[in-house]
C-alpha cells in the first residue's frame, strides 16, 4: 500500500480522498490555491503545498506544480477526485512518466473514453446497445442531411471531444442541418480544440442512468448498481439516487451486463461509470466517465462500500477478494447543496457563511468542506455540501431527506435548499415520475406562482 498520497483537488471530495486515506494509515498531502488557505482539507491533511492564485487555471489545473508538488513531498501517488484534471490524459501520463501512481484507469483509457464518438464506437462493438446514429465522425453536412434523413428528425448533433452536455445541437429539420453542424463544429474547435462531430437520433424525454463499476488490476470487475440522476438543470445534477425508482430488477441485471461487457472490451480499471439514456425500458450508452463521481456516495450507502478505499486499493495492485453479487440494501438519496440563489436563476452566491447547522440522525450522511466563518471562494463550483440519506425504502429515504433539508442551517449565502425542499414536496417526484427535462417544468412552475 501507499505510504503517502497527494489529493490534486479541493473542497468535499479532497476531505474525503483524507478520511480515505487515514483509515488506510496512508500520510496526506493537499495542494492548494491562495484561495483556499482557510478550507478544511488544508487544515486535515499532513502537509500542504501551495500552487499557486485562486483561479484554477493557476493552481488547480496546473500541472507541473501538481507533479512538483508530489516530488518534493515524496507522494507515491496522485488522487485526482472530480473535476479539474480528473479526466486529463495528460496529466495521467504526466504522472506515469514521473513515476507517481495515478489514481485512475490508465492514461489511454482516459483519452479513448474521452472520444466520444470513439467510446461510442468501441461500445457498440462490444454489444452494448447505442442510439442508432452516424458511424463515428461526421464527414460533412452533406453526409450529416443524409444520415439524419435514414434515422429520421428530430436528430442531435455532439461534438466528439464534448461531453457533459457540452458542444450539442437539436435539429429538428433537414433545413436546420447546415446551420447547427458549422455552429457546432466552430464551438467544438473553439471549446475543445476539436471540430469533429457525430449524430444521433434525438430522444425527447431521456432519463439519465447511470452503472458504477469497480474494476481492479487482475481482470475482476463488479456492477455496483444504477443511480437515477434526472434531476439535473443546465447540466448539473441536483438530486441522485440508487436504486433508481423505474428500474427493474430484469433491467438492472441488463444494464449491469452491458456495462460489464463495455468495460471488459476496454480492460478498464479502476472506478468507472457507463452513463445511459433510458426511455420506455430501452436503454442506450450516451459516456463513460472514468473517474470518481459526485454522487458516488448514494452508491457507497446502498451497497456498503467505500468507493474510494476501493479506488486506492485498485492502484496499489490489491486483487477483489470479494462475492461478485453485491446485494443492494435500501434505498439512498443524495441532494446537492450549492452555493446558488434559486431565486435569481441559480446565480452563484460566493461569500461568507455567518451560521452552519448540519442535520444528523439515522441514515444520515453530509459530505461538506464548509464551516460557520468559512468564506466560499468565487472561483470554483458552488457545490458546499451533499446530504445523503439512506432509508430501508424510498419512501423512507424522501422522509428523512425532507426532515434533514428543514434541519439544516446556512445562513449569510443564498442555498439551493428551498428549491430541494420543493421538488422533494412534488407528487411526480415522490410517484418517481420525471425524467431530465422536469427540473426546467418545476421552475418554470416556481416563477409563475411567484409572479
Ligand atoms: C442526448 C439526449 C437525447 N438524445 N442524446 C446531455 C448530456 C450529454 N451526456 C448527452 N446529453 C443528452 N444526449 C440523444 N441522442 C439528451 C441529452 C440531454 C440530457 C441527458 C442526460 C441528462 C440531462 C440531459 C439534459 C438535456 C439533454
Amino acid at each position: 500500500m501507499f505510504k503517502k498520497v497527494l489529493i490534486a483537488n479541493r473542497g468535499e471530495i479532497a476531505l474525503r480522498i483524507i478520511r480515505a486515506c487515514k483509515e488506510l494509515d496512508i500520510a496526506t498531502v493537499a495542494v492548494y490555491s491562495e484561495a483556499d488557505a482557510d478550507s478544511l482539507h488544508v487544515r486535515f491533511a499532513d502537509e500542504i503545498v501551495c500552487i499557486g492564485p485562486g483561479p484554477s487555471a493557476q493552481s488547480y489545473l496546473q500541472i507541473p506544480r501538481i507533479i512538483s508538488a508530489a516530488e518534493v513531498t515524496n507522494a507515491e501517488a496522485i488522487h485526482p477526485g472530480y473535476g479539474f484534471l480528473a479526466e486529463n490524459a495528460d496529466f495521467a501520463e504526466v504522472c506515469e512518466s514521473c513515476n507517481i501512481k495515478f489514481i485512475g484507469p490508465e492514461p489511454q483509457m482516459i483519452r479513448d473514453m474521452g472520444n466520444k464518438a470513439k467510446a461510442k464506437e468501441t461500445m457498440k462493438n462490444a454489444g452494448v446497445p447505442v442510439i442508432p446514429g452516424s458511424d463515428g465522425i461526421l464527414k460533412d453536412k452533406n453526409e450529416a442531411k443524409k444520415i439524419a434523413h435514414g434515422i429520421g428528425y428530430p436528430v442531435i448533433i455532439k461534438a466528439s471531444a464534448g461531453g457533459g452536455g457540452r458542444g450539442m445541437r437539436i435539429v429538428r429539420d433537414a433545413d436546420g442541418i447546415d446551420r447547427a453542424f458549422e455552429t457546432a463544429a466552430n464551438e467544438a474547435q473553439t471549446g475543445f480544440g476539436n471540430p469533429d462531430l457525430y449524430m444521433e437520433k434525438f430522444i425527447e424525454h431521456p432519463r439519465h442512468i447511470e452503472i458504477q463499476i469497480l474494476a481492479d488490476s487482475h481482470g475482476n470487475i463488479v456492477p455496483l448498481g444504477e443511480r437515477e440522476c434526472s434531476i439535473q438543470r443546465k447540466h448539473q445534477k441536483l438530486i441522485e439516487e440508487s436504486p433508481s425508482p423505474i428500474i427493474t430488477p430484469k433491467i438492472r441485471k441488463k444494464m449491469a451486463e452491458a456495462a460489464i461487457k463495455g468495460a471488459e472490451a476496454v480492460n478498464y480499471q479502476n472506478a468507472g461509470t457507463i452513463e445511459f439514456l433510458y426511455e420506455d425500458g430501452n436503454f442506450y450508452f450516451m459516456e463513460m466517465n472514468t473517474r470518481i463521481q459526485v454522487e458516488h456516495p448514494v452508491t457507497e450507502l446502498v451497497f456498503g462500500i467505500d468507493l474510494i478505499r476501493r479506488q486506492i486499493e485498485i492502484a496499489a495492485g490489491l486483487k477483489f477478494n470479494w462475492n461478485k453479487n453485491y446485494k443492494m440494501r435500501g434505498h439512498a438519496i443524495e441532494c446537492r447543496i450549492n452555493a446558488e440563489d434559486p431565486a435569481k436563476d441559480f446565480r452563484p452566491s460566493p461569500g461568507k457563511i455567518t451560521s452552519f447547522h448540519v442535520p444528523g440522525g439515522y441514515g444520515v450522511r453530509v459530505d461538506t468542506h464548509a464551516y460557520a466563518g468559512y468564506v466560499i471562494p468565487p472561483f470554483y463550483d458552488s457545490l458546499i455540501a451533499k446530504l445523503i440519506t439512506h432509508g430501508k425504502t424510498r419512501e423512507q429515504a424522501l422522509t428523512r431527506m425532507s426532515r434533514c433539508l428543514e434541519e439544516f442551517v446556512i445562513e449569510g449565502i443564498a442555498t439551493t435548499i428551498p428549491f430541494l425542499e420543493m421538488i422533494l414536496q412534488q407528487e411526480d417526484f415522490i410517484a418517481g415520475n420525471f425524467d431530465t427535462r422536469y427540473v426546467e417544468k418545476i421552475q418554470a412552475k416556481m416563477y409563475a406562482a411567484a409572479a
